[in-house]
């Protein structure tokens, strides 16, 4: 065993904790075993921070990149309801970014490092929101979908063992909650209307699905991560887990309005496991590093926000003469 620790010599080793203090590493793990939350400022393993960091980092920056595609569609929502709906939902969207980033930012990484890391192309953020949102189905698949499957993770990790970000997480749940209402309803609207919105919605399904079945990434044989995450109650589910969960509630709600799915393999086993076709792994790995059909895009909006905006965080930051409003 290492030190007092639960953990072989040989876990310790895959873990990367080889060269931390025995004592403290068993206080730290019996602390997460009793269900207590790390707070920041307390001792931690360099690895459960390094890890921690880089899939809060990756999130936030999902979400705000995330409010991209959608926010393509505010000017040309169907009507004003529809549009209030979205103007809410994306200002929320880029909201949670905010609450992930003071998240992260309390494990030592300045927000500034973060979004430089961003931009370029150092760190990583969903897959999903690499692909076009050619038409209004699109809002409604992502609204409904891409929401829905992002509250099968963040319920389930809300529960974990990092204060800052658990708690971020359940907030973020509250709103999504509404998100995934609107989606709903748009999506059932396009189901249920004119045969071309039926045709629309599902042509905008079939181009979803495969995002949709990566979002929760590689299989558990192939994830990285896994281990540590799910060791240190970061992650509470594995890849696999939640997808299926995802799977289980999701595709009867799909299919009970006319809408198919584009895999004729797709079934639920005996026991009660969802299988199907391989959705194309390679291609999940072509977008995640970088080369998907909107990766250059979505980070060259970003860069130019960073530019055209950077007179307002240096009126906001370095208060001076120079940005003053003269009083009458
Ligand atoms: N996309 O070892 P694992 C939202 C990478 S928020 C791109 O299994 P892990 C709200 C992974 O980084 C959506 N890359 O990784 C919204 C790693 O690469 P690396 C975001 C991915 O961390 C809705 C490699 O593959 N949610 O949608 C993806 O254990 C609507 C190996 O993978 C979160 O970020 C992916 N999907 O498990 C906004 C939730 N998956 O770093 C607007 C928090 C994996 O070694 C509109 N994150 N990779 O180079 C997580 O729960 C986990 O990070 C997973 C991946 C489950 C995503």
């Amino acid at each position: 065993m290492y030190g007092n620790t639960h953990l072989t010599e040989e876990e310790a080793k895959r873990l990367n904790v080889t060269d931390e203090d025995p004592e403290k590493l068993a206080a730290f793990e019996a602390k997460i075993d009793r269900g207590e939350k790390i707070e920041p400022g307390e001792w931690m393993p360099k690895e459960y921070r390094k890890q921690l960091l880089r899939m809060i980092e990756q999130h936030a920056h999902s979400e705000i990149v995330g409010a991209l595609p959608e926010g393509t569609w505010i000017t040309r929502a169907p009507n004003f309801r529809r549009k209030l709906a979205l103007i809410a939902k994306v200002q929320d969207e880029v909201g949670h970014g905010q609450m992930l980033y003071s998240a992260a930012e309390t494990l030592g990484k300045t927000r500034e490092e973060m979004l430089n890391d961003l931009m370029n192309g150092k760190s990583k953020y969903s897959n999903v929101f690499n692909y076009p949102a050619n038409t209004w189905a699109d809002i409604a698949v992502i609204g409904f979908l891409v929401d829905a499957a992002a509250i099968v993770n963040q319920t389930i990790n809300s529960k974990g063992s990092y204060g800052p970000y658990c708690r971020a997480l359940e907030r973020i749940c509250y709103e999504e909650a509404f998100h995934l209402k609107q989606g709903h309803d748009n999506f059932v609207y396009l189901a249920t209307g004119t045969p071309h919105q039926r045709a629309m919605l599902q042509e905008a399904m079939n181009r979803w699905y495969r995002p949709l079945i990566h979002f929760f990434g590689p299989p558990d044989r192939n994830s990285k991560h896994s281990e540590k995450l799910m060791k240190w109650k970061v992650k509470l589910a594995s890849n696999d887990a939640m997808r299926n969960q995802f799977l289980d509630m999701y595709v009867s709600k799909i299919q009970e309005v006319g809408i198919t799915l584009p895999d004729p393999n797709l079934h639920k086993n005996a026991d009660g496991i969802w299988e199907f076709s391989d959705p194309d792994w390679d291609e999940f790995k072509r977008v995640s590093g970088g080369d998907g059909p909107c990766n250059k895009e979505r980070l060259e909006v970003r860069r130019y926000a960073e530019m055209a905006h950077r007179w307002v965080r240096e009126a906001l930051m370095n208060p001076s003469d120079k940005y003053k409003i003269p009083l009458a």
